[in-house]
């Protein structure tokens, strides 16, 4: 049984305005994930980053207000291209960002082969707007929605299809800041949302267990983004737009641990970790501890078998 990860960087940092997003792949390099997955058994592919224009020349050049409009949708086009080659190879593949605006590629990546591709967004946010509701012109808020359809068509078109994932398969853990246009389209598309609240009331556990079954049920494959600001900013600091009242460190391994022994994960990115914000590479190393856990650390540690990573 073939039980091979390959690591792909997306130095992004054009999808928002703060510096140093850019430095993720390498600050989670410098946290060990590659000698983490290797000494769970994986098979450890690093296949680099991929390139994305330096901030300097991505001159937006069309008259929508999206920031790096072009210079966002080449890097997140390449990027697709190169987690399609990886699923060929029959690799998980696994990103490292960059900013959210990654997601974009990834899951136009991760989608072709699937019918009903599941999606669990980790995150403090929804990443739901669209240049018409967008406060920010951010395209790091707005991943989810592209990848529903919905937004410039520079984007919505990468890959060569849209939409890349059903609403009805969709499951957001961790909201607690959502724009109106956000919390609009959840209501008229009907997608799952775990806020704080949820997670207050019903525990980690049961939300886990209900997110699970609800995606088994209706999806073939699933994807998770993890976005580092869905953790508390005391525990994961190095994220460029921190939300108080997150998620804990032990609530986000439990989490992990919970879709490891679901095993049905078949691809998966962290997002959002900025070094320059950080305390040392604490939130990398939150990172890296939380990769472990996803791809079956204490599933070794309970001495049951190391996850399939089956990819057909
Ligand atoms: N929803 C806001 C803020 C935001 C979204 N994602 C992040 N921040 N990280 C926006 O700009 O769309
Ligand atoms: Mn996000
Ligand atoms: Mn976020």
């Amino acid at each position: 049984m073939k039980r091979e990860i390959s690591i792909i960087g997306a130095p992004m940092d054009l999808g928002q305005a703060r510096r140093g997003v850019d430095m993720g792949p390498s600050a989670i390099r410098c946290a060990g994930l590659s000698e983490r997955l290797q000494r769970l058994g994986y098979e450890v592919y690093d296949e680099g980053d991929i390139e994305i224009e330096i901030r300097e020349r991505a001159k937006s050049t069309s008259s929508t207000h999206l920031k790096n409009l072009e210079a966002v949708a080449e890097g997140n086009q390449r990027l697709c291209t190169k987690v399609q080659e990886v699923i060929s190879l029959g690799r998980f593949p696994l990103v490292v960002g960059g900013d959210h605006s990654i997601a974009i590629g990834t899951l136009a990546g991760v989608s072709k082969r699937a019918e009903n591709l599941g999606v669990i967004w980790y995150d403090a946010h929804g990443d739901l707007n669209t240049a018409e509701t967008s406060p920010s012109g951010n395209i790091h808020g707005m991943p989810l929605a592209v990848s529903l359809g919905m937004g410039h068509p520079l984007l919505t078109n990468i890959g060569g299809y849209l939409p890349k994932v059903k609403p009805e398969n969709i499951v957001i853990i961790g909201a607690r800041s959502l724009d109106i246009g956000e919390k609009e389209l959840i209501r008229e598309k009907g997608i799952r949302v775990y806020t704080m609240h949820e997670i207050d009331r019903l525990g980690m556990t049961k939300v886990m267990e209900e997110a699970i079954s609800y995606l088994k049920e209706r999806t073939d494959h699933v994807h998770l983004s993890l976005d580092l600001d869905g953790l508390d900013p005391k525990e994961a600091p190095g994220v460029g737009t921190p939300v108080v009242g997150g998620i804990s460190y032990r609530e986000s391994h439990l989490a992990m641990e919970m879709l490891a022994e679901a095993n049905f994960i078949t691809s998966a990115e962290f997002v959002e970790i900025n070094p320059i914000l950080d305390d040392l590479n604490r939130t990398a190393e939150v990172a890296v501890a939380l990769v472990g856990s996803l791809l079956g650390e204490n599933l070794l540690f309970e001495q049951k078998n190391l996850l399939t990573l089956t990819s057909s």
